[in-house]
């Protein structure tokens, strides 16, 4: 495939940004099209639920949208959609399949790997899971003295964390009867110790959750925890796409079986509508195509998911991984180095905490940061009659406005004299009361944060993974980045030991290296 910055399309494109880039003002592309919500917005009827993507208070025309969307299908999308739902191995530098979407394909249609249909395996786990999450959640399993379960503690990582972790802990209204979770990551005694002392050991029971099991930590913490039981999944899933698989066994065991297959069904809801809706009305393509313009054509490195739900307080951290795992590539397909940015930085936390927090340099910052606010309609929680929810919901309201419209200086003037301000204080304090706005957001509204819901939403993101990995032509499902990192740390741990001096690195980590080896022989004496 022809370098991005060679492709007619994308030359297109970026010919109109030099030209008419720096005139888009969202207020005046409001003023100027009434209907402008309408034109770009997309409602989802999951028929367990709606999902809203407004993405009209983003730097876009009409035309742009279709210039982005032509780039999409010169790039191949729609045929690369088919092959990777057809089981083709587009990992081809692992030489596997990537079918995630096969572990929630609740219609059942055969998916082929190798001549071989994948569907009665995945059914057969799917099986599995089932009759172990109703034997512990029913009491029927034991732990070693007899007693049913209260308690499941997850030891994996990366992939095998903190998908299970981001989705348990946004599902956890519908934990009631299961056990709760844990889950130990990083090799970290004090935290199991910690953990372990809050527990009964005897109604524990401990989920040694790794594909490989070659994960050092975890291999670790597992030799720890002593009791384990052990899980695993196929080759064709990737790490951080290994939830619905059974790495998903804590979630499952949390929030039930029923819940799990919701969970899957949302997720194959959004298969489908990606894999048949044309491309103009596709949320994840229209969701990576505004990402390749804020990245291609105006510079922006990173981007902001900002859930409006405590609940979903990990989920940006999943996506850091999900994205930046998948798409921090600058080597293309064909092994020649990318000429333009690809993967953003990923970063968030949920509102309102994140807006007295870092919402300042979105507002006022020198840095265009393309910004996601997550919300749904109704919460799990109605506190007070709704009142808590109905405060964030202003609060989301607010700021995508907010950052939409920003405050002229004639408004910020006229605010200043209503504040009693002498006309000369208010001189002087009015640059600093003055925002520019017209900061691009996507606002993405459901209707609940259901089980169902939740797997449409993360589908979502993975598949806007998939259509950005396709137009900047990377392979976004390996991660030679963190193999280099197991096998370094592997050589250096046997370094560690003994107090004679390294000298088998670069000065600095030698540096590094010795000063650590004094620094543990003395304390040691
Ligand atoms: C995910 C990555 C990585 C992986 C962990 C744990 O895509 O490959 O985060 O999930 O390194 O690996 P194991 O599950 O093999 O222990």
């Amino acid at each position: 495939m022809a370098a991005l910055t060679q492709n007619p399309q994308f030359k297109k494109l970026q010919a109109w940004y030099h030209e008419h880039g720096s005139d888009l003002n969202l207020r005046r592309l409001f003023e100027g099209d009434k209907d402008r919500f309408n034109h770009f917005s997309l409602n989802l009827n999951t028929n367990h639920g709606h999902i809203l993507l407004d993405y009209s208070k983003n730097l876009v025309t009409e035309a742009v949208m279709q210039m982005l969307v032509d780039l999409a299908k010169s790039r191949g999308v729609e045929a690369a959609r088919e092959r990777m739902f057809n089981g083709e191995k587009i990992n081809f530098t692992e030489d596997r399949a990537v079918l995630h979407v096969a572990l929630r394909n609740r219609s059942n249609t055969p998916i082929l790997v190798d001549g071989k249909d994948v569907m009665p395996e995945v059914n057969r786990v799917l099986e599995k899971i089932k009759s172990f999450c109703h034997r512990v959640r029913s009491g029927e399993w034991k732990g070693y003295s007899g007693k049913s379960i209260t308690d499941v503690i997850n030891i994996g990582i990366g992939g095998s964390d903190l998908g299970p972790l981001m989705v348990t802990e946004a599902l956890k209204p519908y934990s009631s009867e299961g056990p709760r979770v844990w889950f130990v990551s990083n090799i970290d005694g004090t935290h199991i110790a910690k953990t372990l002392a809050a527990l009964k050991p005897e109604s524990s029971l401990f989920i040694i959750a790794s594909k490989t099991f070659t994960t050092q930590e975890t291999i670790t913490n597992a030799e720890t925890a002593k009791e384990w039981f052990l899980l695993s999944a196929k080759d064709w899933v990737g790490g951080r796409y290994s939830l619905w698989s059974a790495i998903g066994l804590s979630i499952a065991l949390h929030v039930g079986f029923d819940n799990f297959e919701q969970l899957l069904s949302g997720a194959h809801w959004m298969d489908q509508h990606f894999r048949t809706t044309p491309l103009e009305k596709n949320a994840p393509v229209l969701l990576a195509l505004l990402g390749v313009w804020y990245i291609n054509c105006f510079g922006c490195e990173t981007h902001a998911m900002l859930p409006y739900d405590q609940y979903l307080h990990r989920f940006a951290a999943y996506f850091q991984q999900g994205d930046m795992e998948s798409n921090g590539k600058y080597i293309t397909k064909s092994g020649t180095r990318v000429d333009h940015q690809t993967g953003p930085i990923v970063w968030g936390e949920p509102g309102t905490n994140g807006q007295h927090a870092f919402y300042q340099l979105i507002h006022q910052g020198t840095k265009m940061i393309p910004c996601d606010f997550l919300i749904p309609v109704q919460t799990q929680h109605p506190i007070r009659k709704g009142l808590h929810h109905k405060i964030l919901l202003a609060n989301f309201l607010a700021q995508t406005e907010a950052l939409m419209r920003g405050k002229s200086t004639e408004e910020a003037r006229k605010e200043l004299q209503a504040a009693g301000k002498s006309p000369e204080d208010s001189e002087k304090l009015l640059p600093h009361k003055v925002f520019e706005g017209n900061r691009p957001t996507n606002s993405i509204v459901f209707t609940k944060l259901t089980p169902f819901i939740l797997g449409a939403l993360i589908a979502m993101y993975e598949h806007k993974i998939f259509v950005q990995g396709i137009i900047w032509d990377i392979n976004s499902f390996d991660q030679w980045g963190v193999e280099l990192g197991k096998q370094l740390a592997k050589k250096i741990e046997p370094e560690l030991d003994g107090s004679s001096p390294v000298t088998s690195h670069d000065s600095s980590t030698n540096g590094l290296i010795n000063f650590i080896k004094q620094e543990r022989e003395a304390r040691s004496q």
